[in-house]
């Protein structure tokens, strides 16, 4: 069967990375080792118009992946294929994961997969090959016939019926065992047309970088964080699966650089520990890699950090968000500062290069909590302090907070994005006008001190990469018409 998957494009207003999707990649792999023939379309990278490669490919069915703010280009994807042809048409990703029905009554769309998506996938693309083997024209109305019962029996799908019926099944249970995944289809992704993982920060020329997912899942729930529409149980690799498909990018796929995109890989240390001592054992440790999302500080040992260190790792981020006690109790992050403190200083002794993840904004937040946090940032000194304005994604606790207490000011799915110099939310006294002047203020304030302008010039990525930096920050603080322009052509390319 001939399967075509889609990132809808989707350009943030500053130059931020561009890498393969991981989520795509997964679910080309499992349609590969079940026999299916993929064309994966990332709208980020492809040169084609999305309705010329679907005439020219004729795909049994499509899916398509979408975070809140691509959701809105991924209904204008469907549109346009559809207009082409009725062929089935899934939506997956966390934003339909968190809102089903909005895009289940869409007609453009006929099933929306809810969490992760391998298992779905499959036994979507089943009772598709099954259609189609009862009829060759089989079409995604075919599939919606009520007397067919054709999605029945799938556990985590939304969908209607031609008779406008909802159905809303049951969740999937989380895939159980992760080893028995097969590794991310890379070579369907045009791979010449990515960045490497950190543009800003490390010059790679013609990088080949891949990403690696290790364990799934955070048993965490902080407030502000869409990981809540994941299963709760974190589940992990085993530390020989993952050091068999780290090997295959260094030695097949030639990594020069390997981001882990777990959401809290350190959960269980003595796995970790057993990564490293088999990427050095196995003389893999010469391919630097970073743990692009944080790991957890309140497990972050001079000895695991030391441990990994020796096993290649060159980065390591941390969500510290606040630098205020109460806020940072209020989001249920369940750490403390000298808890931090120390996962720094670790990290540093070790000769880890950080990244610090902060967020102005939360709720509750007063102008001496912001400063907080801007003055926490300065003491912990990251390599990177990376600083959000709070966006409140729906399905967090911080969205409905904003909702009962405070003020959304976004109303547009294609807003939900927080590198943009726009508060979206006000709440009490936090008014949009204090969190944007923070936000600004926080930039400033980390980045044009002295002392980290001159280890700024002084690295050598900085110059090969200067014009990308300053173009980077200028969009940062003045990012306004950029995006009115960005809007206006990405709705155009469908
Ligand atoms: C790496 C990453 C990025 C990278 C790369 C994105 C990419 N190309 O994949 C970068 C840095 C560019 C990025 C940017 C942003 N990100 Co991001 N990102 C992630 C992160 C940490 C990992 C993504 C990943 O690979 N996951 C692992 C794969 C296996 O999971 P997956 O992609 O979700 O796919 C699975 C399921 O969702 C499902 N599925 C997905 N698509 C489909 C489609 C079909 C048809 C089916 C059946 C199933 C299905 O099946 C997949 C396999 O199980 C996630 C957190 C997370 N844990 O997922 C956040 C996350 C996805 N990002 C998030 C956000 C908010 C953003 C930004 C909007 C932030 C911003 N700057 O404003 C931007 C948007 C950029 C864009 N172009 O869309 C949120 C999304 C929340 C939401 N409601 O949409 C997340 C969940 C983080 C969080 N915890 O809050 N991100
Ligand atoms: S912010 Fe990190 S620790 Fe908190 S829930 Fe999200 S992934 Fe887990």
């Amino acid at each position: 069967m001939k399967v075509m998957l889609i990132n809808p494009k989707f350009r943030l207003p500053i130059d931020t990375r561009t890498t393969p999707h991981l989520g795509l990649a997964y679910l080309a792999a499992v349609s590969e080792r079940r026999g299916d023939e993929v064309f994966l379309f990332d709208a980020d990278v492809e040169d084609e118009h999305v309705t010329d490669a679907v005439r020219r490919y004729q795909p049994d069915v499509v899916g398509i992946t979408a975070n809140t703010p691509q959701v809105k280009q991924a209904w204008r994807t469907a549109q346009a294929i559809k207009s082409i042809k009725d062929v089935p048409i899934v939506i997956g990703g966390p934003h339909p994961s968190v809102i089903p029905l909005e895009s289940a009554e869409r007609p453009e769309i006929d099933v929306v997969a809810r969490g992760e998506g391998e298992e779905i996938w499959l036994a979507v693309c089943e009772a598709v090959e099954k259609g189609l083997a009862a009829k060759p024209a089989f079409t995604a109305h075919d599939m919606l016939d009520p007397q067919a019962k054709h999605l029945s029996h799938i556990l985590g799908i939304t969908f209607r019926t031609n008779d406008g019926q909802m159905h809303n099944h049951p969740d999937h249970p989380p895939v159980a065992d992760l080893d028995s995944l097969p590794w991310p289809a890379y070579h369907v992704f045009k791979m010449d047309r990515y960045t490497n993982l950190q543009p800003a920060t490390d010059a790679i020329e013609g990088a080949r970088s891949f990403s690696v997912l290790t364990s799934r899942g955070c048993p965490y729930r902080c407030t502000f964080c869409s990981q809540s529409i994941m299963p709760q149980k974190w589940r992990a690799r085993s530390a020989e699966s993952v050091l068999a498909e780290w090997r295959h990018l260094v030695e097949e796929l030639g990594a020069q650089e390997i981001g882990v995109l777990d959401d809290s890989a350190n959960i269980k240390v003595d796995r970790l520990m057993d990564l490293a001592d088999l990427l050095i054992e196995n003389k893999l440790n010469h391919v630097p890699w970073i743990f692009v999302n944080g790991i957890r500080a309140n497990l972050a040992s001079r000895e695991l950090l030391g441990k990994l260190k020796a096993a290649g790792l060159k980065r390591t981020a941390f969500g510290v968000e606040s630098g205020d006690p109460d806020i940072l109790l209020s989001i249920d992050k369940k750490i403390d500062h000298d808890t931090i403190r120390r996962a720094f200083k670790n990290a540093k002794e070790v000769g880890l290069e950080t990244i610090g993840f902060f967020i102005i904004g939360l709720p509750g937040e007063t102008e001496e909590t912001m400063e907080r946090t801007i003055q926490f940032a300065i003491e912990l000194d990251p390599m990177i302090a990376n600083f959000s304005m709070l966006t409140p994604y729906p399905g967090t606790a911080v969205y409905e907070i904003a909702k009962r207490q405070g003020r959304i000011l976004v109303e547009d799915w294609e807003d939900y994005v927080f590198f943009e110099g726009k508060a979206r939310y006000e709440m009490g006294e936090m008014s949009a006008e204090l969190i944007e002047r923070k936000w600004r203020e926080s930039y400033r304030r980390f980045y044009l001190r002295p002392s980290r302008v001159l280890r700024i010039v002084t690295r050598k990525d900085f110059w090969i990469n200067w014009r990308r930096t300053f173009r980077m920050a200028f969009r940062t603080l003045f990012p306004r018409e950029e995006k009115t322009e960005l809007k206006k052509a990405v709705e155009a390319s469908v």
